[in-house]
């Protein structure tokens, strides 16, 4: 049995009061307990960002590096051992941004990832950016005359390619958004859980209220299979922002593809310490 206080630490959130970060990083213990995850069967890989502090507040294994690089890592991670229950915490900014080649990579791949991006649609940590997510016109103290550039649509993008599953929560609907971060766990493939997260310090349009008043459920009866209506949901904005799975298949995750780990996890098989040597001096 896994307890939700097996999750968490004695170290306190550096993050502003009324941050939507604080929201997902309960919503993720509520996932990892629920699909009776202990700490040893999970990894949290992350790159840079409020968002990428989320695992240093969880108290299992965790690899935080570079900007925008936490799914290569994760991918790596994954392929060394298929057994653990890999999943990358990202911001807006890291995933679709600096780690945009990364993102698209990791879709194509089908990885078995579960990425949760915290969506704030702006950098947080450095004050106040427009990100890839930022709606057209916004101003910011870095772009005072409003953002020239469409936003990303990474659901539309996600869908477009066939991505294992995609979901949108928001972090003012935790018990949503925890279940879809579970189904997220338990989908083989990568899994993008783009959750709308209100940076109550730098971003004043897309409050709590902003999105309470445009979000809504996608009705039970939608079919996820159905590729065609979760690229029109997905193409969904403005005043209507459906929660909740959009798009799912059953595509091979990438590992299954190396007949190298099929019986045993690269971290398991032995390493001939000569071969390698040869093959380095072979190479230089
Ligand atoms: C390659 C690189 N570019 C830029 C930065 C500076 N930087 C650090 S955090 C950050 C923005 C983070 O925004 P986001 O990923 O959306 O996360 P948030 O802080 O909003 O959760 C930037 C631009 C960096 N560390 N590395
Ligand atoms: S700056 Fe924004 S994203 Fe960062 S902790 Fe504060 S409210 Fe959260």
């Amino acid at each position: 049995m896994v307890a939700i206080s097996d999750y968490g630490n004695h170290l306190e959130p550096a993050w502003c009061p009324g941050c939507g970060n604080f929201a997902i990083l309960e919503a993720v213990k509520q996932a990892l307990v629920a699909g009776g995850l202990k700490l040893a069967d999970v990894l949290f890989v992350a790159g840079i960002g409020q968002a990428a502090k989320a695992p240093h507040y969880l108290g299992a294994n965790l690899f935080n590096g570079l900007h925008g690089r936490a799914l290569p890592a994760a991918t790596g991670a994954k392929l060394a051992n298929p057994a653990l229950k890999v999943v990358v915490e990202s911001g807006d900014g890291c995933c679709y941004g600096e780690g945009g080649n990364h993102f698209l990579a990791a879709v194509r791949r089908n990885i078995d990832l579960t990425l949760v991006v915290h969506n704030n649609q702006i950098y947080g940590l450095t004050k106040g950016q427009a990100s890839p997510t930022t709606a057209t016109g916004m101003v910011t103290k870095a772009q005072p005359h409003g953002v020239f550039a469409e936003a990303f649509n990474p659901l539309l993008v996600a869908i477009a390619m066939r991505a294992g599953m995609v979901a949108r929560g928001f972090s003012g609907r935790l018990e949503q958004l925890a279940g879809l971060i579970q189904q997220g766990m338990a989908h083989r493939g990568l899994a993008l859980i783009d959750v709308l997260q209100p940076c109550v310090s730098f971003n004043k349009v897309n409050t709590f209220a902003w999105y309470q008043q445009r979000c809504y459920d996608i009705p039970p009866e939608h079919d996820p299979t159905d590729w065609q209506l979760a690229m029109a949901l997905a193409d969904e904005g403005g005043d209507k922002i459906p929660l909740g799975v959009l798009y799912r298949n059953d595509r091979l995750p990438y590992e299954d593809h190396f007949p190298v780990i099929a019986k045993q996890p690269l971290m398991a098989q032995p390493v001939d310490r000569q071969q390698l040597a040869d093959m380095v001096n072979n190479f230089f």
